[in-house]
């Protein structure tokens, strides 16, 4: 009989030995692997294993051997849901927010997503390139890999177009993957307004268009809620998505329940995003569909929402768990992934486990790439990071502390962060 052992490539140009590895695949928990060894060629894994499972003379078959010093090694992190291309700072609303204002009242009075858009609209290429730059530079020293960015801060075809290039070049000038999508269904822009339906026409007909020839986005977004778009407008923009052949993500039941979550379902959506307000009905949906749920508690803490997304039923139907940012500047003006992380688990009630597949294989998932990255296994991207802890749930477990070590990305070691080197 053959034997299940791996066979040891003899082309591994790079391997990493000397670390716990918390390979994310399924059956045990973090898919746990005790003084493992992790091998890559042409930017992909080809070795995933156990020390004792090396070959005794593995240092003669590989190009370079790295030392992980006892850390843990996960699967580079993957932020799938942010707004993090957007000009301004909206640190004055905050503070009226915590004189009593509500995050709806100032959305109604034209500030909130608003004062944004104008910010964003005047400023120009380098300007949006410039200030996106420290928010993106602080996602990766903690080890993110790979970043989803949403337009919508710009609301006409040229800011749009704008921001999704901005991300591009985000993606060309710094060692990260940047998945962009198109949100230009965000809010209703000042020139539109009391005409809603008539700018959701310009978005199917006009923006979608443009950005689908252009190769701008991958994905299309809504935001669906009362001081947003209604269900009837969102189905309209899947309608649009569908016919220029983009999939579809959703902003669903943040600040109430509007359906969106079925509606999303039965268009077979990637995933929804928020769902503090996500019923039964909606959970069952997504069971059907298979999107994944992402949950994104840096917005709840920082809008001080008490309702939390039904946990306990996404569990139950097995809806994949998926956790982010949400990077922007009104309602999570976060970039720190391991602390939403933790959010997940305080404010939530994930377990640490589950909050380390939601940055990892489920927001994979959650962006249709689980063939390519989101797990440490054999075939996929070698996209991984050494942290400088001995259990993965430290990983969680500490506020404002980094552990990230080194990163690694397509195989090649891409950064070392200070105080560990
Ligand atoms: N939901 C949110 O939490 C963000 N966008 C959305 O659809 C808020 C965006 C903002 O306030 O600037
Ligand atoms: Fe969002």
């Amino acid at each position: 009989m053959k034997s299940l052992e791996q066979e040891f490539p003899d082309n591994i140009e790079t391997l990493w030995i000397n670390a716990d590895l918390a390979t994310m695949k399924p059956g045990h928990p973090y898919g746990l692997l005790r003084d493992g060894a992790i091998g890559s060629s042409k930017g992909k894994i080809v070795w995933v294993g156990e020390r004792r499972d090396l070959p005794q003379d593995f240092k003669s078959k590989v190009k370079e051997v790295f030392d992980a010093e006892g850390g843990l090694i996960t699967p580079g992190l993957i932020d799938c849901h942010t707004h993090l291309v957007y000009a301004g700072c909206r640190a004055r609303e905050f503070e009226m927010r915590l004189q009593g204002i509500s995050y709806q009242e100032i959305a109604r009075q034209g500030g909130g997503i608003l004062s944004t858009v104008s910010a964003t609209r005047s400023a120009d290429e380098e300007t949006l390139f410039r200030e996106s730059v420290p928010r993106l530079a602080s996602m990766m020293a903690e080890g993110v890999t790979t970043v989803e960015i949403k337009s919508g801060y710009g609301l006409d075809l040229d800011t749009e177009a704008r921001i999704l290039r901005v991300a591009q070049r985000l993606g060309n000038e710094y060692q990260v993957s940047v998945i962009p999508t198109f949100l230009g269904a965000h809010a209703l822009p000042p020139e539109y307004a009391g005409k809603s339906d008539e700018y959701i026409d310009f978005v199917c007909k006009k923006v979608l268009p443009h950005i689908a020839k252009e190769g701008l986005a991958r994905f299309v977004d809504v935001f669906c809620e009362t001081i947003a778009f209604t269900k009837e407008q969102t189905e309209r923009v899947f309608k649009a998505a569908k016919d220029h052949g983009l999939q579809i993500k959703l902003h669903a039941e943040q600040l109430s329940d509007q359906g969106g979550t079925q509606l999303a379902a039965s268009y077979g959506a990637l995933s929804v995003d928020h769902l503090e307000y996500l019923s039964k009905e909606g959970v069952k949906s997504l069971a059907k569909s298979g999107t994944v749920a992402v949950l994104l508690p840096g917005a709840a803490y920082f809008l001080r929402e008490k309702k939390i997304p039904p946990i306990d039923l996404l569990r139950q139907f097995k809806i994949p768990i998926a956790v982010s940012t949400d990077c922007n500047p009104g309602s999570s003006p976060v970039v720190s992934i391991l602390l939403v992380m933790n959010m997940a688990c305080i404010l939530f009630g994930l377990t640490p486990e589950e909050a380390l597949r939601g940055v990892t294989i489920n927001a994979a998932m959650a962006l249709g790439m689980q063939e390519q990255i989101g797990t440490l296994e054999r075939g996929k991207d070698a996209d991984f990071v050494v942290w400088n802890v001995s259990e993965p749930a430290e990983l969680v477990y500490h506020i404002g502390l980094n552990p990230c070590r080194h990163v690694v990305r397509h195989g090649m070691l891409i950064r070392s962060n200070e105080p560990y080197n």
